[in-house]
């Protein structure tokens, strides 16, 4: 059906466009975290772009000048790729860095820094809902075929950035260190103007009541979805078929109810238990 390739690097499956042995490998050993860094983490298709809009207008102080003139992969560039490790390199501190990467590929120069880390988290089920429907859009991403079998690779960590359970646990390893936050995109949805207090608390910035008010209207779902440096509407259609679906798709929670058959939700509870057995963590969709 695609003849998408994707490369393996130390066990994690990445799409082939725009990620190469030789940058991961500079990423991971030579890419020089700093200080003042701040740095996005997620999993796929968890709210990263939201969080990037959100630290974006905090780092403006909520003036959307800066998000709405700047591409959100400039702003804040992915460090795993080709194109972002570079941008990264040449953006001027203090820099804003997005990753998807599990933490053991992380750069290894990020534990001498005091670089704040902001991981956050979405429910698998909508995760894989979301990354499924990504899947039929980015040509960068191999076709998904059926969900049944989508569901079983997701499950198994049989796509981009490997098991969505590893990437948890190993992130979740830095709870409690003072320069590690997390946050679920359904903290988001639900109290997105609290959270975006917490996350200023979290970075030292203090902002007026105005301007915070400023950073929620911007990142709302609708705001962001008409931001054509966030919505992805720029990315040329060899990479995106926009033709068959958004970026900026629903923005919702339990879309997975939806879509997951009975059968399905159980398996896939089933599977969450086992390997999240012995994590003291409780989310949302616990
Ligand atoms: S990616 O491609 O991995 O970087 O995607 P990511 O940004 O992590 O996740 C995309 C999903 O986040 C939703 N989104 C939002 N939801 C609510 N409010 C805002 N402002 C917002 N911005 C992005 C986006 O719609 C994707 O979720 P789904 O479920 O597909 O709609």
């Amino acid at each position: 059906m695609s003849s998408v390739e994707y490369i393996t690097y130390k066990g994690i499956l990445l799409p082939q466009m725009d990620y190469s042995f030789e940058n991961l490998n500079q990423m991971e050993n030579e890419f020089q975290i700093l200080d003042d860094d701040v740095i996005n983490i997620t999993y796929p298709k968890s709210g990263t772009n939201w969080m990037s809009e959100i630290l974006g207008l905090i780092s403006q102080k909520g003036d959307p000048t800066w998000t709405h003139s700047t591409l959100v992969w400039d702003r804040s560039p992915w460090i795993e790729t080709n194109g972002g490790l570079q941008r990264a390199l040449k953006n001027p501190p203090p820099r804003l860095l997005n990753s998807h990467v599990p933490f053991q590929l992380f750069p290894k120069s990020f534990l001498q820094t005091k670089a704040k880390v902001i991981y956050t988290l979405r429910d698998p089920k909508d995760v894989l809902i979301s990354l499924y429907h990504f899947s039929m859009i980015l040509k960068t991403l191999k076709y998904p075929g059926s969900l049944q079998e989508f569901l079983e690779e997701f499950l198994s960590g049989n796509v981009i950035y490997g098991s969505w359970f590893d990437h948890v646990k190993g992130w979740m390893e830095l709870k409690g260190s003072p320069n590690f936050f997390y946050i679920t995109y359904e903290e988001l949805l639900q109290d997105l103007r609290g959270c975006v207090e917490k996350i200023c608390q979290f970075l030292g910035k203090e902002l007026s009541s105005q301007q915070i008010d400023s950073v929620v209207e911007y990142a709302s779902f609708q705001k962001m979805k008409e931001n054509k440096k966030s919505n992805f509407s720029e990315l040329p259609d060899h990479v995106m078929d926009h033709k068959k679906g958004r970026f900026m798709r629903k923005g919702i929670s339990g879309d997975w109810k939806n879509h997951l058959t009975v059968a399905q939700n159980e398996h896939f509870d089933r599977v969450y238990r086992e390997n999240m057995r012995g994590m003291n963590n409780t989310f949302p969709w616990d």
